[in-house]
Formats: structure tokens, C-alpha cells, sequence
């Protein structure tokens, strides 16, 4: 059957008997996981299918761990990107409808997309329609799109946001926003031009007095203030003088606006030119003492206000503007500065910062062999390096008054508190780099006011909620620490904007909740969202979302609510049934806001038993080992991969991408031989169904416990996600095993065929289900494969494993051997295993190991050779020796456990002579190196043990 209509079929069936809409079973244990909702400006690609197909096999292969499993899903378009699209299909924008020409959308279809609804109303369906071809295992009765155009949605965030309001979790400030001065508007990353991802900075803008004015310069980095040397303007450029609330300052001409923007009244009072500054004298901040203005040509128009203080200590830049001044007597002449004056500016020691010293710059700018100012790349880079470098490892010297002895980290806050707290300085904003907005303006940063913030850097906060990370699962387990961070480093986080879809703040329907912060705790939704969805606006009252995700009355909401008490209760039992989530699977780029931010909002919402059990996060997917982008031509809709291949060979590709935290990597050559693998597993079952041998064989014990140690090496990897380790397991090495099997039996036992078959279709189940059902009805079952149990086997009998691998690696070495000596048609091989002493001496070498396998020679000599008969003493040093320098390396740190069986060589080999004779041949016989023919002794003394010296002639 073609995979589509193999897959139709398998999706029909699934439908049919709603296999995946779940209903609370007191009785059987729940998983509940999720993913996090996709934004809906346009079609599911690949990256998405990635992390909802992890969460798909979770879903699958804990229904198969008999858990009864919720796997929800939903859509979300709050915030302005819908809006901002929309508007440019109104404006008929080419590169947006462009965009939409190229997701296939109609002429007509895009004209009304200028309406925000129609993306609405549009992408979710077609989310819906990909995931199910996909094979999702999704309860769809419970999807929802965010937003008030969702009003049971709407009516849960405005209640969570009361919540948080009266648990006061929230609070009011003024925020910095990047704005449009054409529009003027904020301007999110999909409003950009150009510069996605920058930001607003702070900085903090000192002011050096002079006599009738204040020249004002922007520093990343107050707390260097205490080496303050001389000040830098543009001496070529034109700066302006302008009134700023009581003081007048000069600035560069783009900072009146700026200022503006950020709160400030400025009156612009004319201009001023750099020259006239130049040789001037100031009084800078902090260290109260006047020191000179200098020209340099690294001053910016465009960022603060143009002019620089001089750090040449810590700043790679004034460091060398210094030196070149310093170098040349024309150059300060020309500008009518003293020479000797600007010669004896000597940089001033602040900060230790280790192994770059006390006077970072100079010795970076030597290093770097920086000649003078023009060197831009060397002295960016100097900059980059210095700047963290001081930050992590700095400690501020005596000179640095009180915050000597402090970290640079901390002293930073702390010197400019104080500075602003006393005038001094200002605090400033500017974006970390240009940004363009859609409407051509170069950007600014707004402060807005009245702003609300969740305030995540409460320690409070932060205390609860890094104990719930505690106690919570994490795969990849090594994510932790970046967690841990994350909580930590969060910042309070402007939660409403004021334009864009979503719920409006209840107390105040001028502001609208941003969408990272109406997606908190919205999985506690999915467990009564089919049952919301039914009711009228007015029945959405605040007592009923008490009485279902709290302890609110059931009774006063059943009033309120106009439903019956007995509903009210079902349904908080059912919140309370699935809840809480066991496990979130999401892209690790989320951590730093959306992960941190649910976890926060939990403990501000619920008790304890309510909180998250596990995240797990992964990589973005990348295209044969490239980012995976629009314009390389390597971005994949999910839509056209399920038509060009088919769900499960996407599925498998997918699957075989990656796992953990790297970049997984969708090979193209894999999805395309993908099919024909999946296929040739169809035809297995099918040709080998009910085949076999009744008679049993001594090898069929062997196999079983490889099938049994498969599986659970392969339940192992997928408890922890790791589902391309456990496919690779048992799709492709227990394949390989059930070759061997074959090769030594001949044909494979009945019984042990039909396990065979159970095993690899049960163990693939949740990675190509359709595959799975349909080699399973093949076999002759008649149930769904997902109600099967997922292969669990147990730690195998290694002695039985051990002695086939002898077989094997015997038969591997004698080939090896033939081959090096040309034999062809051998007349006699003898296998002469290692002597009874050889393996004792070995026996006592594993218990002498460490952690890592190694054992200590000498140790082991002392230990040993009291026990190695006589005539063999000199054969056991040489065999000691060898074993610890040349064997144990290659055999791996867990080499002991193999070693420490009893295993007769003897006997097993004895029992694969026809195996053997058979391939070779000829006269196969075993001995014991302590019995062996006078004319096989040196041969043998070349055994060791699970590797026989073979004689072949
Ligand atoms: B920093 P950003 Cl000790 N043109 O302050 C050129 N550079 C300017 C500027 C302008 N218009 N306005 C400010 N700057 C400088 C101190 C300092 C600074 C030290 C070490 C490093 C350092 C003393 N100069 O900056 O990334 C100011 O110099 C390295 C990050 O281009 C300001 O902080 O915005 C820094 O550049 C801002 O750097």
C-alpha cells in the first residue's frame, strides 16, 4: 500500500475510535504533556515539527507505558505581529504579500488578509489539518486560539491577571521601548527593517561642569570614573547647546530628540563647535577635579551624546587616542594644546581585573600590536574582550574609594546610584544597535510610563520558584544549570503593551498583556477548555475559575454561573486530576523567557502539588548541517514534507536528527531511503509471518536475551527522550543481531520470529506509528499497536551474551588471519583458549580497577604472579603487561563486568565446531593452552582470555 493511503487509513481508524481524546481514569496513573502553542502568522515548518514530534512520541510511547496521556494543543495570536502583517496587506506592502504568494495563498484569499481575523480564522485549521497528517496524537477537543477574540480564553487570563494583581506579583514603573518616530509607535522585531534583536541599554550619561554649561558624555561603565583622565569630543564636528530642565548642556544634534523621548524637557539653544571645546577644561564627576577636553576622531554622532570621557586604564580607544596625541607635537599644536601638558596624561590604575593587571588596556592594545586610532578591527575587538573580561573577573583597586575591594559586577550599581542619587548623572538609553523600522525611520528608545511589570527579580519570587526547578525532571539533565541562571538574571518584565491582539488589563482597557505573559500557565486550561468553550460570556465569572483551578466555592459559582454544582466540581476534579503537566517540550531558545516565566507564574498561581514535573528542551533543526532559512531556499513547510514523503518517513528523518541539546540535522539523503527501510519492514512481517522452525537450537537462547537487553537499553534512551537512540537500537542494531542469528541457525525459531516482529513493531511505534499499525494488523493483531506494551525486556544474562560474542569474534579473527596468511581452503584450524591462570590473573585485575577501568601494573604484578606456576612466570609478566598497556585501553572503562563471568571457552567453542566447519571447511578443533601439542604451544601462549590464538595450516 502507498504511505498515504497507508496513513489515511491509520488516521481514520484512530479517529474513529477517538483513541486520543482523554478522559480523567481514577484508576490508571495520567501523563500530561505538552508544547508550546505556535504563533499563527503563518504555515507549521519544520522546526515546529521537530518539538511537536517529541512530544508526539512521548505521548505515544507513555500511552504504551499504560499511562493515561493527555496531549493538547492549541494556537496563539496575541501580540502585534498579526496586526502589523494585516496592516501591510493593507498598505500592499510587496515583500508581505510576497510572503503570503509563497505559502500558496489565493489573490483573493490575500486581500483579506489586510484583517487581522483572517489569519485568524485561516492558519489554525491548517495547523490542524498538517499535525493530523503528521499523525498527531493530539486531543483536538481541546484546541483554542488566545486572545478576546476567544472569550473563555480572554476571561482566564483577565481572571489569572486580578490574581496576580491582588497576590501582588505585579507592579507599576517606567519602561524603555523601541520606537518609531515616523509612526510613533513601539516597534517589535517584526516591525524591523533592519536590527532584529536589538534592545534598549542603559547608560549612564555624567555630566562635566564647566563654566556656564555642562558637556555631557554616555558611559557603559560609571564605575570607571575614578580613572578619568581628559574628556573627547569630534573636534571637526557641531554639537549642540540646549536647555535641559534648569541646566544647559551640550550634546550631539541628534540627543534633543532622544532626550524627549525619554522624559526630559529640552529647549535647543544653538550650536556649538567642536573645535571651540577642544583645550577647554571641566570639572568631571566623582573625582571633582577639572581636566581637559581632546579631540579624537572615534567620537559617534549617533550614539549618546558624541562626546566621551577618557578611561585609557580600561578603554582600548581613549587608551590609543591618547598615545596618538601623545605622539605628535604638530597634531596638539594644531589644535592649540600644550604638548607637554597632553605627555604627561598618564592612565590611572582603578581595577585589578587578573591576568590582564591593573592597566588592561595598554597591555591589550600591545598584545594586539594596535599602531594608532585607525586600526578599528583591532581596537573592537580589544573593546569586546576588555569589557567582559572586567566584568566577570574585575576587582576594583583603593583608588576606586568606596568600592575599592568590591567586584566590578556589583560596584558598577553602585557608583552609579550614587552619582545619579546626587546629580551628577543621568540615566540615558540607547539601543544596542541600529535599527530600521517597516516605515523607514531609524529608531529611538521611549520610556513609557504606568507601565506593569511582573516582577521576576523579586527574591522572593525567585526563591519559590528555583524550588520548584528543584524538584522538577530535566532532559537534557545538564540543562539545569542554565536554568539556574535564568532565574536568577531575570528582570522585571514589562507584561501589557499598548497595541496588539490579546486580553486587555482589567483594571485599566487602555493596555493590552504581551504574549509572552498570557502564556504562562495556560496548560491548566486544556484540561477543562472543551468544557469552557460551551458556555456564554456571561458564565465566565471569576468564582467559577476559583471554584475549578482553586478552592473557590462550588456552589456560589454554580450560581454565579447559571450551571449545576455537580458540573463545576467535575471539572475542577478533572483540573485536578491532570494537573500538573508532567513534562513541556519546547525549543532550548525559550528557556531565558518562556520556560522561566511559566515556572514563575506557577508558584504565584497554584500550590505546590500544582507545579510543572519536567521541561525538556532541544535544538533547532537544521538542513543538511545548515540554518534553516527563506531566502537559502532550505525552509520546509510541514505541509509539503507530509506530501512529498509522507508522515512517517518525515517522522523517522526527524527522529534520526538529533536528540538533546544540539542542533538536530534533517538529512535529506536519510528521508530519502527513509521509505524504502519502512517498506522492507512491511514485507518482513508479511513474508515472515507465522514462518519458522519448531525444533529448537542452542543459539535461540542467545537471541532472546539480545531482544530482552535491546529493549531495554532502548526503554532506557526513551525515558529520557533520547528516541533516535532507542530506534537506532531497535530498528537497526537488532536487525543486525537477527542476521547473525540467522547465519547461526540457519532459519530463526517460530516463537522466536514472532517475537522478532513484536519487539521491532512495538519498539517503533511511537516513532512511525502508521508503519507500526499496520505491520502489527500483518502480523495478525487484531488491537491497536498503541494499547500494546512498549518492549520492555530486562538487563540480559551476560554470560549468554558474552559466549556468543566469542563465537563471533572468533569467527571475525579467523577470517582476519586466513586472510593475512592467503590462506584459501584451510586444512585445520585449532582455537587454543587461555589457561586457567590467565583468566584468574585477569579476574584479580578487575577487582584491583578504578572508577575508569585503569589498573596500576606493578600493583598488579605484585599481586599476581605468586600465583603463576613456575614455568609460566616470565609468559605471565610479558601477558600482565600487555594487558594493561595494549587491552584494557581499547577495551573501554566497563571492560571488567565481562571479565569477571565464568565462561568456558572451551565448551562454547566445542559447541560451534559444525558452525564453524561448515564456513571453513575443514578439521576444526579446540584445546586448552595448558594441553596443547607441542607444535601449537607458542601459538597458544598468544591467547588471552575471550580471544583464542587460532593455528590455521
Ligand atoms: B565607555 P557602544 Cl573605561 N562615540 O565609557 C564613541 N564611543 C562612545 C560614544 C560615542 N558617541 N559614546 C560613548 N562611547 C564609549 C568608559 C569605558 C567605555 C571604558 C571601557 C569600555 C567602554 C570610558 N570611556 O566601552 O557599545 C563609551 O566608553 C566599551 C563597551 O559603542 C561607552 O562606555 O555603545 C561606550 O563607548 C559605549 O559603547
Amino acid at each position: 500500500m502507498n504511505p498515504k493511503a497507508l496513513q489515511k487509513k491509520w488516521q481514520k481508524k484512530w479517529e474513529e475510535a477517538k483513541l486520543f481524546e482523554s478522559e480523567p481514569k481514577e484508576d490508571q496513573e495520567k501523563y500530561f504533556v505538552n508544547c508550546p502553542y505556535p504563533y499563527m502568522n503563518g504555515y507549521l515548518h519544520l522546526g515546529h515539527a521537530f518539538t511537536y514530534l517529541r512530544a508526539d512520541m512521548v505521548s505515544r510511547y507513555q500511552r504504551m507505558k499504560n499511562k493515561n496521556v493527555l496531549f493538547p494543543f492549541a494556537f496563539h495570536c496575541t501580540g502585534t505581529p498579526i496586526v502589523a502583517a494585516a496592516q501591510r496587506v493593507k498598505e500592499g506592502e510587496k515583500i508581505q504579500i510576497k510572503a503570503l504568494e509563497q505559502m500558496g495563498l489565493s489573490d483573493s484569499l490575500i486581500k483579506k488578509f489586510s484583517k487581522p481575523e483572517e489569519w485568524i480564522n485561516h492558519f489554525p485549521g491548517k495547523a490542524i489539518k498538517d499535525l493530523k497528517e503528521f499523525g498527531a496524537s493530539v486531543d483536538w477537543r481541546r484546541s483554542f486560539i488566545t486572545t478576546s477574540l476567544n472569550p473563555p480564553y480572554d476571561h482566564f487570563i483577565r481572571w489569572q491577571f486580578n490574581q496576580l494583581l491582588a497576590k501582588e506579583y505585579l507592579i507599576k514603573g517606567s519602561f524603555p521601548v523601541v520606537w518609531c518616530p515616523k509612526r510613533e509607535t513601539v516597534v517589535g522585531d517584526h516591525d524591523r527593517l533592519s536590527g532584529e534583536g536589538e534592545t534598549p541599554q542603559e547608560y549612564t550619561l555624567l555630566k562635566f561642569k564647566g563654566e556656564e554649561h555642562f558637556l555631557v558624555a554616555a558611559t557603559l561603565r560609571p564605575e570607571t570614573v575614578f580613572g578619568q583622565t581628559n574628556i573627547w569630543v569630534d573636534g571637526e564636528g557641531t554639537y549642540v547647546k540646549a536647555k535641559v530642565g534648569n541646566e544647559v548642556w551640550v550634546m550631539s544634534p541628534k540627543m534633543p530628540q532622544k532626550l524627549r523621548l525619554q522624559g526630559h524637557e529640552v529647549e535647543e539653544l544653538g550650536e556649538v563647535e567642536g573645535r571651540s571645546l577642544v583645550g577647554q577644561r571641566y570639572v568631571a564627576p566623582q573625582i571633582n577635579r577639572e581636566i581637559l577636553v581632546l579631540p579624537s576622531n572615534f567620537c559617534d554622532a549617533s550614539i549618546g551624546s558624541g562626546i566621551v570621557t577618557s578611561v585609557p586604564s580600561d578603554s582600548p580607544d581613549d587608551y590609543q587616542g591618547l598615545v596618538d596625541l601623545q605622539n605628535s607635537s604638530s597634531d596638539c599644536e594644531s589644535w592649540g594644546l600644550d604638548f607637554e601638558e597632553v605627555k604627561a596624561i598618564q592612565p590611572i590604575p582603578i581595577l585589578d581585573s587578573g591576568e590582564m593587571g591593573t592597566l588592561p588596556a595598554p597591555k591589550l592594545c600591545a598584545d594586539l600590536g594596535v599602531k594608532d586610532q585607525t586600526e578599528r578591527n583591532k581596537l573592537d575587538k580589544a573593546k569586546q574582550e576588555l569589557y567582559m573580561h572586567s566584568f566577570n573577573h574585575g576587582v576594583m583597586l583603593d583608588s576606586a574609594e568606596y568600592v575599592a575591594g568590591k567586584a566590578v559586577k556589583e560596584a558598577r550599581d553602585i557608583v552609579k546610584n550614587k552619582l545619579v542619587e546626587k546629580g551628577k548623572a543621568a540615566l540615558f538609553y540607547e539601543l544596542t544597535g541600529p535599527v530600521q523600522s517597516r516605515w523607514l525611520a531609524d529608531c529611538m528608545v521611549k520610556i513609557v510610563d504606568n507601565q506593569w511589570f511582573l516582577e521576576y527579580s523579586s527574591e522572593d519570587w525567585t526563591k519559590v520558584t528555583e524550588e520548584a526547578l528543584a524538584s522538577m525532571e530535566l532532559y537534557p539533565s545538564k540543562s539545569r544549570s542554565q536554568f539556574e541562571y535564568v532565574l536568577q538574571w531575570l528582570k522585571n518584565w514589562a507584561c501589557v503593551r499598548e497595541k496588539g491582539l490579546g486580553t486587555k488589563l482589567p483594571w485599566d482597557e487602555n493596555w493590552v498583556i504581551e504574549s509572552l505573559s498570557d502564556s504562562t500557565i495556560y496548560m491548566a486550561f486544556y484540561t477543562v477548555a472543551h468544557y469552557l468553550k460551551e458556555l456564554d460570556e456571561e458564565q465566565l465569572t471569576k468564582s467559577l475559575f476559583d471554584a475549578i483551578f482553586g478552592e473557590g466555592n462550588t456552589k456560589l459559582a454554580a450560581d454565579e454561573s447559571g450551571l449545576t454544582q455537580a458540573d463545576v466540581l467535575k471539572w475542577r476534579n478533572e483540573f485536578n486530576y491532570w494537573y500538573p503537566y508532567d513534562l513541556r517540550i519546547s525549543g532550548k531558545d525559550l528557556i531565558q523567557n518562556h520556560l522561566a516565566f511559566s515556572l514563575f507564574n506557577h508558584t504565584a498561581m497554584f500550590e505546590k502539588d500544582k507545579w510543572p514535573r519536567g521541561f525538556a528542551v532541544n535544538g533547532w533543526v537544521l538542513v543538511n548541517g545548515e540554518k534553516m532559512s527563506k531566502s537559502k531556499g532550505n525552509f520546509f513547510t510541514l505541509k509539503e514534507l507530509n506530501e512529498k514523503y509522507g508522515a512517517d518517513v518525515v517522522r523517522f528523518t526527524l527522529c534520526n536528527a538529533g536528540e538533546g541539546l544540539d542542533d538536530p540535522n534533517w538529512e535529506l539523503s536519510f528521508a530519502e531511503t527513509a521509505g524504502k527501510k519502512l517498506n522492507n519492514w512491511l514485507s518482513f512481517v508479511k513474508d515472515n509471518k507465522g514462518k519458522g522452525r519448531t525444533i529448537s537450537h542452542p543459539v535461540d537462547d542467545w537471541f532472546r536475551e539480545i531482544m530482552a537487553s535491546i529493549s531495554h537499553q532502548a526503554t532506557a534512551a526513551s525515558e529520557r527522550l533520547k528516541f533516535r537512540t532507542s530506534t537506532r537500537l531497535i530498528f537497526f542494531e537488532l536487525s543486525q543481531y537477527f542476521k547473525w542469528y540467522l547465519q547461526r541457525t540457519g532459519e530463526a525459531h517460530q516463537d522466536i520470529l514472532k517475537e522478532y516482529i513484536s519487539v521491532v513493531t512495538r519498539g517503533i511505534a511511537p516513532i512511525v506509528p502508521h508503519t507500526a499499525e499496520e505491520a502489527w494488523s500483518i502480523s495478525g493483531e487484531e488491537d491497536f499497536i498503541i494499547n500494546q506494551p512498549f518492549p520492555e525486556g530486562h538487563e540480559p544474562d551476560l554470560t549468554l551474551v558474552t559466549g556468543e560474542d566469542l563465537v563471533k569474534q572468533t569467527l571475525d579473527d579467523t577470517r582476519a588471519i586466513l586472510n593475512i596468511a592467503g590462506i584459501n581452503n584451510p586444512k585445520e584450524i585449532v582455537f587454543i583458549v587461555a589457561p586457567e591462570w590467565k583468566w584468574k590473573a585477569i579476574h584479580t585485575a578487575g577487582q584491583l580497577a578504578d572508577g575508569r577501568g585503569q589498573v596500576k601494573l606493578n600493583q598488579l604484578i605484585s599481586s599476581v604472579m605468586p600465583n603463576i606456576p613456575p614455568e609460566s612466570k616470565k609468559l605471565g609478566a610479558d601477558f600482565l603487561k600487555k594487558w594493561v598497556l595494549r587491552d584494557i585501553p581499547s577495551l573501554g572503562p566497563d571492560w571488567q563486568s565481562k571479565y569477571s563471568l565464568q565462561i568456558n571457552e572451551e565448551e562454547i567453542l566445542l559447541a560451534s565446531k559444525e558452525f564453524f566447519s561448515k564456513i571453513f571447511d575443514c578439521e576444526i578443533s579446540v584445546v586448552n593452552a595448558d594441553n596443547a601439542r607441542s607444535r601449537h604451544v607458542a601459538k597458544g601462549n598468544q591467547s588471552s582470555p575471550l580471544r583464542p590464538a587460532i593455528f590455521v595450516s
